[in-house]
Formats: structure tokens, C-alpha cells, sequence
């Protein structure tokens, strides 16, 4: 069975796991990272030298990077759903796999890092505000690509809104002030209607 090293709570994590729950994807997680340990192990530098998670063992062959293993299991299990047929499509959405990975979620991690693994007495507002900034730059660049999408692959919903779903929970959740961008708001009504994206992302942060 599929091995998933990493814990529920992390957004890298989510991404593999909400992939394998929308291709009814039997898998195993095992706890790696953060409080659980584990990614510092030689056992576990063996699977990933990075030490970092998710890491996943798919009948012996591993691969990490969670863009990578998302295109991996969407070309394996989900070629002409998650996975589009054709270079054009399948290049439109995986550019949002890299740019949430690359812009959106780089852009947020200093929120992230303030509000949940900062004292509140150590926060610093200005960079907060700087990356709240930046962030809603990019989430206008969001709002507009979805502008006349149903999703961002165009009318069907694919591995680039799975890696973007997860880092915009994240701006839907923090504890900061938000623009209204109402493409981006209809598009994640519709993610949140979805069984998967409730069940492993639309979690408390923690
Ligand atoms: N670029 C990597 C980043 C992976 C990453 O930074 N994972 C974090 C969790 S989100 C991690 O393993 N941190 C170390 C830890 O949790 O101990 C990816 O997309 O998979």
C-alpha cells in the first residue's frame, strides 16, 4: 500500500493527502515532522536526505516534494481528471502547483510563523503587515486567473487546485484583515463543498 510519511496538519502533507482521498487512493500516513520526530532519522534520511515532509513510498519507489508527488499520483491514478490529457491543459494547471509553492505560500509563511509558533508578546506587526501585503498581491493574481474559471485548470477541478486549496485555507483561516476577491471566494465555496477538502484540509492550524 502507498506510505505517506508526515503529519496531518502540515499544508505539504494535506496536499498528498486530499490528492489520494479525491482518487480514492488507499494509503497508509505514518506521523514524520514537527513534534513527531522521525525526518531526522538515518532510516528516514535514506528516503529523503532533505529529512523534510511528505516523503512517499509507492511499492518500493520513493518520491518527495509535494508538487511532485502530487503530479506523480495524478498522472498514475488520475489521468483525465486530476491529471489533463493535454500538454496545454496540464500546463495550466501545474504552473499553479509550482506558484503555490514558489509565490503564494512563501508569501504567507511569515503569518503563519507569527501567529502560530510566535508568542504573542514577540509578534512583529510590521511583518505581518509586509507579508499580508505580499500575499494579497498574489491572491489578486489568483483572482483574476479565476476570473470566467470554474476552476484554475479551466471547467474541471485538477491537482493545481488541490496545491493552491491548501494555502488558501490557510489565508482564509489566519487571524488577519482580507480583502473581498469574489472569484477566489466562489472558487474555495466550491472547494469547501468538497468531501476531501473538508475532511483533511478545512482543519484548525495549528
Ligand atoms: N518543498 C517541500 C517542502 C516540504 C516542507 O517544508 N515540509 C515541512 C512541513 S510543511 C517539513 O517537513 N518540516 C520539517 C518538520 O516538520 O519537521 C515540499 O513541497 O514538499
Amino acid at each position: 500500500m502507498l506510505k505517506i510519511w508526515g503529519n496531518a496538519d502540515s499544508i505539504n502533507v494535506q496536499k498528498v493527502l486530499w490528492c489520494c482521498e479525491e482518487l480514492a487512493l488507499p494509503y497508509e500516513r505514518i506521523d514524520a515532522g514537527r513534534h513527531y520526530g522521525v525526518v531526522n532519522t538515518a532510516e528516514f534520511r535514506r528516503l529523503n536526505p532533505n529529512g523534510l515532509v511528505p516523503t512517499i513510498d509507492d511499492d518500493g519507489f520513493v518520491v518527495w516534494e509535494s508538487g511532485t508527488v502530487l503530479r506523480y499520483l495524478a498522472a498514475k491514478h488520475g489521468a483525465g481528471s486530476l491529471w489533463p490529457d493535454d500538454v496545454v491543459a496540464r500546463a495550466e494547471v501545474d504552473r499553479w502547483i509550482d506558484w503555490s509553492n514558489s509565490t503564494l505560500w512563501p508569501a504567507m509563511v511569515p503569518i503563519f510563523r507569527a501567529f502560530l509558533r510566535t508568542p504573542e508578546h514577540e509578534r512583529d506587526d510590521n511583518l505581518i503587515e509586509a507579508a499580508r501585503s505580499e500575499t494579497l498581491e498574489a491572491m489578486h493574481i489568483l483572482d483574476a486567473h479565476l476570473e470566467g474559471r470554474a476552476f484554475v485548470g479551466g471547467e474541471r477541478f485538477t491537482m493545481g487546485d488541490i496545491a493552491l486549496g491548501c494555502a488558501v485555507w490557510r489565508w482564509m483561516t489566519l487571524p488577519i484583515e482580507r480583502e473581498e476577491l469574489p472569484q477566489v471566494q466562489r472558487w474555495f465555496d466550491a472547494l469547501s463543498k468538497r468531501e476531501a477538502y473538508r475532511k483533511v484540509v478545512m482543519l484548525p492550524l495549528v
